[in-house]
């Protein structure tokens, strides 16, 4: 079973054998854990400089009174949490958070928006801001929910690189977390993107209360994308008061390390982000996903609307480590 997990990162010859299921990504899970750290290892390090980490910056550009019930999320309206609803920012605002990102290191800048979908006039908006964020020598990235026909492309026009939209759990999980739109709904606007040309950012939450199973049921949507997204964000549920989610019980950190490897193996060039959750994790936590083939994060002092590690105490880590920051490279789609 080994060699046949370690294989897949070749492209098969049949469609049949190359697609991932259940079953071979809960033999992953099961491995020893030395046995499953060795194999992401050697994925890393067939594909990767496994010494390098991309930096990703995020600013919420339109927070709070989201319209969609995501139980985990703070900025849906229907929860009492401790986000407030604000405006789109003007465009000098997200230009001088990008600046500031740039100088603190970043390589990407991500802009996030809680809206359920993007209105023409929002897109118009969002499209000038990338134009510029662009100009100023950033990759840039924006989360805006549900695209419609014709969006991804005038957003490819202005210049975007990435669009992150999630699956966040497996298909069998994803009704016991969100009602008000569906996985087929975010599996159409990710082909929206992909056909776009724009890079796709994809990924999910562990951490929602959902059982291994349901892990491996998302890294087997997501590593049977065809090509699989060019960046996996893995969050650990951020808890926040007033959501449904705010007492689930914590993931067991070694399943979290090991959820980051297997996405490492099932998806050999992506680049695995060690997403939300970072600020209680220790950095004892943080080395060992790196070690399991974690070679992304996002980088400044708040996620959206949450905190994430000090610039000054990544940069430590990074140097206890003898981590860099990776070469920022034209992106490119892997096949
Ligand atoms: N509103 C857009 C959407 O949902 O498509 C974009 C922004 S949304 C906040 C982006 C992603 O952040 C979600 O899909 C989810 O995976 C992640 N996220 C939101 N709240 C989180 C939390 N409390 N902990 C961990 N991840 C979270
Ligand atoms: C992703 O997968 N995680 C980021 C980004 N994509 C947009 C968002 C994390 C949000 C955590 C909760 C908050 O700060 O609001
Ligand atoms: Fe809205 Fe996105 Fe939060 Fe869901 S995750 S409630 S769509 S902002």
């Amino acid at each position: 079973m080994d060699a046949v997990a370690i294989s897949r990162h070749e492209p098969a010859v049949t469609p049949d054998t190359r697609r991932w299921n259940v079953k071979s990504v809960l033999a992953l899970y099961e491995l020893p854990f030395p046995e499953l750290m060795y194999q992401a290892q050697t994925v890393h390090r067939e594909n990767h400089d496994i010494n390098a980490v991309q930096l990703s910056s995020l600013l919420s550009i339109k927070t709070g009174g989201c319209p969609e019930d995501c139980s985990y999320c703070p900025q849906s309206s229907r929860y009492d949490t401790p986000v407030e609803k604000e405006e789109l920012l003007p465009l000098d605002e997200v230009l001088q958070a990008a600046r500031e990102a740039k100088a603190s290191g970043a390589q990407r800048f991500c802009m996030g928006a809680a809206w359920r979908s993007p209105k023409a006039h929002h897109i118009d908006a969002v499209a000038e801001m990338v134009r510029q964020v662009k100009a100023l020598g950033l990759e840039t990235c924006v989360t805006l929910g549900m695209l419609k026909e014709g969006q991804a492309e005038q957003l490819k026009a202005a210049g975007l690189d990435y669009y992150n939209h999630n699956l966040d759990t497996s298909p069998e999980f994803y009704g016991e977390i969100i009602s008000t739109r569906t996985y087929q709904d975010r599996l159409d606007t990710l082909e929206r993107v992909r056909n776009a040309g724009v890079n796709v950012c994809c990924g999910g939450i562990v951490g929602l209360g959902e059982s291994r199973r349901e892990r491996a049921g998302l890294i087997v949507q997501l590593a049977n994308m065809s090509p699989y997204p060019e960046s996996v964000p893995i969050n650990n549920l951020v808890k926040v008061e007033g959501t449904p989610l705010q007492d689930t019980a914590d993931i067991d950190p070694l399943e979290f390390v090991r959820t980051i490897a297997i996405a490492r193996i099932t998806m050999p060039k992506t680049h695995v982000r060690l997403s939300a959750g970072r600020e209680a994790m220790s950095d004892t936590l943080q080395t060992l996903c790196f070690l399991a083939g974690a070679n992304s994060i996002f980088y400044g002092e708040k996620l959206l609307t949450t905190g994430n590690p000090q610039f000054v105490e990544d940069q430590k880590l990074f140097d206890r480590l003898g981590l860099h920051a990776s070469q920022q490279q034209a992106p490119a789609h892997h096949g």
